[in-house]
């Protein structure tokens, strides 16, 4: 018997060709950004991280999520015990801030500073020599904790910094691993909401940049996903790094995904979404700050194949500007750093169909050397991998 009516094999190839070409197309056309010399990671649906460029300037280059609606606080506005999280990448080369004494003369990631002194206090999260560190400020009382190991290697980490009230205590996480702790002031240190003010971005959490463009301040250069605000201590100890992203719970008070993907809208994943935020773009515009370079995805954890450098120890100018005085007493705690948690607890790929579950087999077996390495949740894929990606999609399709 002959076989019905089937499709004539050049149609058939001809559409295939179609579908693929159709595919490169939106794949260049989304333009989603990939890290300079960090190769391209393309997952099937891990969303987008943000992307900021160091520029800092003019207001520009970051987000800013304001900390009250008129008279009342937003969740955002922690000051109490807390606790920070989210996912990083960067590179030395483009955080060049050397070690420091003030978190606000490294490359800023997080500010939330308020001018001067500040009432209640403020807090600030940046790199200094690679590493990460942390800051509570309460009048000129403004130690910071420092991390120890590097954070910026062109490698996914998951940081984590938490700040108990009680005691003033401030503790780093990196990738799970206490990092670094100092005892800071004590009490409350949110915004103090409602404050007349003569810097209009007093009221904002900022991330970024240095949220006033202040004199000798530094700017994140790097990639940031799933930032999660919490308002409880929620490390006490070494952990396992989650392989996915946050989840938002009881004492989550902000959330964001970064999953947007367009647009300066920074939505709020937290239950009530009530502490949204909005990207200002750099010159060029918004679409330069979404990438499609994230922490985890579809894939298992690929090895050492970023082409990363190990931070550097004499970087550029020291700030220029004297800070005021401050105590600098170092981290009492240095700890290991020799990975020891298995990535085994990656979500499976969730099958799209046969043919897509498969690929991705074959690619993460194909990258040889997995190790146990704890430290990257997913290690990039470069674009020729990323791009057989696509081909399951359409194998579906066709
Ligand atoms: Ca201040
Ligand atoms: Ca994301």
């Amino acid at each position: 018997m002959q076989e019905l009516t089937r499709t004539d094999p050049r149609h058939s190839l001809s559409l295939r060709r179609a579908l693929l070409s159709a595919a490169i197309t939106l794949a260049l056309a989304l333009g989603l950004g990939a890290y300079p010399g960090v190769t391209v990671t393309t997952y099937a649906d891990g969303g987008t991280s943000l992307r900021f460029f160091g520029s800092g300037t003019t207001d520009s280059d970051r987000v800013k999520i304001p900390l009250s609606n008129g008279a009342t606080s937003r969740p955002v506005n922690v000051g109490d015990d807390f606790s920070i999280e989210f996912w990083m990448l960067a590179t030395a080369a483009d955080n060049a801030a050397p070690a420091c004494d003030e978190w606000y003369y490294g490359n800023i990631i997080i500010d939330r500073d308020v001018y001067g002194a500040g009432d209640y206090g403020d807090y600030g999260i940046a790199i200094c020599n690679g590493r990460l560190v942390f800051g509570v400020a309460v009048g000129s009382d403004d130690p910071i904790a420092k991390g120890s190991s590097s954070v910026a290697d062109g490698r996914w980490h998951h940081i984590a910094v938490t700040r108990k009230s009680a005691n003033g205590q401030l503790r780093i996480y990196v990738d799970g691993k206490l990092d670094g702790e100092l005892s800071g002031p004590t009490g409350r240190i949110d915004y103090k909401v409602g404050r007349s003010t003569s810097y209009p971005n007093d009221p904002f959490l900022v991330l970024g940049a240095e949220k006033h463009d202040y004199d000798g301040s530094l700017y994140y250069d790097g990639l940031i996903d799933d930032l999660r605000i919490s308002s409880s201590l929620r490390y006490t100890a070494a952990f396992t790094p989650p392989s996915a992203p946050h989840t938002a719970d009881g004492s989550t008070v902000a959330l964001y995904r970064f999953d947007e993907g367009s647009g300066t809208s920074v939505g709020d994943s937290a239950a009530g979404g009530a502490s949204p935020g909005s990207l200002s773009p750099r010159s060029g515009g918004a679409a330069q700050h979404w990438s499609a370079d994230v922490p985890f995805g579809n894939v298992s954890p690929s090895p050492s194949t970023s082409p990363s450098s190990s931070p550097s120890t004499s970087p550029s100018s020291s700030p220029s500007t004297s800070p005021s005085t401050s105590p600098s007493s170092s981290p009492s705690t240095s700890p290991s750093t020799s990975p020891s948690t298995s990535p085994s607890t990656l979500p499976t790929p969730k099958p799209i169909c046969s043919a897509a579950t498969s690929t991705r087999t074959i690619l993460a077996s194909a990258t040889p050397g997995a190790t146990a390495s704890g430290t990257p949740i997913g290690s990039p894929l470069n674009v020729a991998q990323s791009f057989y990606l696509f081909l399951p999609l359409l194998a579906c399709i066709v």
